[in-house]
């Protein structure tokens, strides 16, 4: 079995230890550091995920794999994430009120700094007025949000409606992104930007702050 596939199965079978023993050993076999976490580890959330839905997973499984993922992604963030010298800009970043789910954002943060971005990572289940005031103590000219649920997808709107209250609307571009949301979800809220993946959500943000 190629070690991406072991990792793919570490992750589903939520081994911590295992991935941390695999993502060294696939660095070390010269496979590049996406290819390890797109065909590797996100290969395997995926399933973890097809199977939740299906009822053949359930949430303690569930959790265990996150953990095997979190753990994963954090031994190849040094070889995703560049060198810059100064900051492009800073962003910040979390997943809407109500929403508990943080493997995206991460990513999210990860490729934000891979681009020269500083991010200020506000973590999950985060209020709308956090993100503003966050925002405007700490002069983000982004405020990025993540959401994995359809019941928390609303909060994006508040986050822009209260951007609009606290008369900063058109200082900040808000941009967000998770598995239910869509470009046209995006343009009914009024938020700037939907990006699919977290790759191209920090090249879109890389834009806005060059
Ligand atoms: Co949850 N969960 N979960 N879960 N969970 C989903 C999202 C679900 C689709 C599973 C399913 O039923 N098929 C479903 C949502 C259904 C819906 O709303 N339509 C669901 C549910 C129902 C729930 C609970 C309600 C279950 C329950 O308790 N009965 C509960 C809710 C808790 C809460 O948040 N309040 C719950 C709980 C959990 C766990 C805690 C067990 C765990 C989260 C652990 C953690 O995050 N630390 C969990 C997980 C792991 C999942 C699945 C299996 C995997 C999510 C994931 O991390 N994917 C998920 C099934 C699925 O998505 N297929 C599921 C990998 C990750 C890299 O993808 O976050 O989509 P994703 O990020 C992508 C893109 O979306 C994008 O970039 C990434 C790729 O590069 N992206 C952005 C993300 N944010 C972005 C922001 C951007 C741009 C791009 O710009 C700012």
């Amino acid at each position: 079995m190629s070690t991406l596939n072991e990792l793919s199965q570490a992750i589903q079978k939520g081994r911590t230890k295992l991935v941390q023993e695999l993502v060294p050993r696939a660095l070390e076999e010269g496979l590049a550091p996406r290819a390890i976490l797109e065909d590797g580890l996100l290969a395997g959330m995926g399933i973890v995920g097809e199977q939740f839905k299906a009822g053949t997973m359930f949430v303690p499984q569930v959790l265990m794999a996150a953990k095997a993922m979190n753990a994963g992604t954090a031994l190849l963030k040094p070889h995703l994430t560049g060198d810059h010298a100064a900051p492009l800009g800073r962003a910040c970043l979390g997943t809407v009120k109500g929403d508990l789910h943080d493997i995206g954002k991460n990513l999210v943060r990860m490729m934000f700094e891979g681009q020269g971005i500083e991010v200020i990572d506000l973590g999950v289940d985060v209020a709308p007025e956090t993100f503003i005031r966050t925002a405007m103590e700490q002069n983000c000219s982004i405020i990025a949000c993540s959401s994995l649920l359809t019941t928390s997808m609303p909060a994006m709107g508040e986050v822009v409606e209260a951007a609009k209250a606290a008369g900063i609307r058109d200082q900040v571009k808000i941009m967000v992104g998770g598995a239910p949301v869509t470009q046209r979800f995006c343009e009914d809220i009024g938020a700037d930007a939907y990006t699919a993946d977290a790759a191209t959500a920090a090249t879109v943000a890389a834009q806005y702050l060059s």
